[in-house]
């Protein structure tokens, strides 16, 4: 494991960042186009239960090599670590996953993993901040499971997307039926997902960015009143 992973993380997502926009303001000013070429960039969270698809998701979007922090799991785990439909996995994250994707160059997102089980969960307050927005990801096997993340994000005030990571053999519910399971307010996107599947995960991030978009838009109009 990375000794201190989240340091290194944000002094290298630091350089990255000022190296990129060192570029991008070079690029923006070579062709002429302005301060408004230089891209957002902007800090997403990835959670949800233990053995969900967090770090897969990660991986499987992110333009640059991902930043793992995964451990074995051990014979210690038994009876902690609920394994069912999950029989592949035999490592879990620690600490957390860092992964980067960008969306032409007006966009980059920088993605954290966080840890899914409970006794990793004193980390999540260092890991949401500065963060924009959730993807709160959910296995129909064990919906529950995405509970602990829904109220952390509720009770923080950071606008959050429900992804259902679609396992083969998991029964397949519409979106409409799990916003209902999960209790969750009306206008909070729900999405079906294969975490594999990199197209599939960029259609889940757009989906939290314009939503991020949208609250904040009616945030704004609602406190000009
Ligand atoms: N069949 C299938 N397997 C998946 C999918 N996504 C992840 N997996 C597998 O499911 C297991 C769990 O994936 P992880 O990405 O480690 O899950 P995680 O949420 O990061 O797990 P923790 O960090 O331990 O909470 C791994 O063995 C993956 O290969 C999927 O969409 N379909
Ligand atoms: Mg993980």
């Amino acid at each position: 494991m990375d000794l201190n992973p989240y340091d290194s993380a944000r002094q290298d997502s630091a350089r990255q960042d000022s190296a990129r926009h060192d570029t991008a303001r070079q690029d923006s000013a070579s062709q002429g186009t302005g301060p408004s070429a230089v891209p957002s960039t902007a800090k997403i969270l990835i959670a949800g239960g233990f053995g969900v698809g967090k770090t897969t998701l990660v991986g499987s979007v992110s333009e640059i090599r991902p930043l793992r922090t995964e451990e074995p799991l051990s014979d210690r785990s038994v009876g902690i670590d609920d394994t069912h439909g999950l029989s592949a996995k035999t490592t879990t994250t620690v600490a957390m996953d860092f992964g980067r994707i960008s969306f032409s160059s007006q966009l980059v997102l920088y993605l954290f993993g966080t840890p899914g089980q409970e006794r990793f969960w004193f980390m999540w307050d260092d890991l949401s901040f500065g963060a924009i927005g959730a993807v709160v990801m959910a296995d129909t096997r064990r919906v529950a499971d995405c509970f602990a993340s829904i109220d952390y994000f509720e009770r923080n005030d950071i606008p959050f997307i429900v992804a259902v990571n679609c396992f083969e053999g998991a029964p397949r519910f519409e979106a409409d039926d799990i916003r209902i399971a999960l209790t969750l307010k009306p206008e909070i996107p729900v999405v079906l997902c294969d975490a594999r599947d990199r197209e599939s995960v960029k259609k889940v991030l757009i989906g939290l960015a314009r939503y991020v978009m949208l609250s904040r838009s009616q945030a704004t109009t609602a406190s000009r009143g």
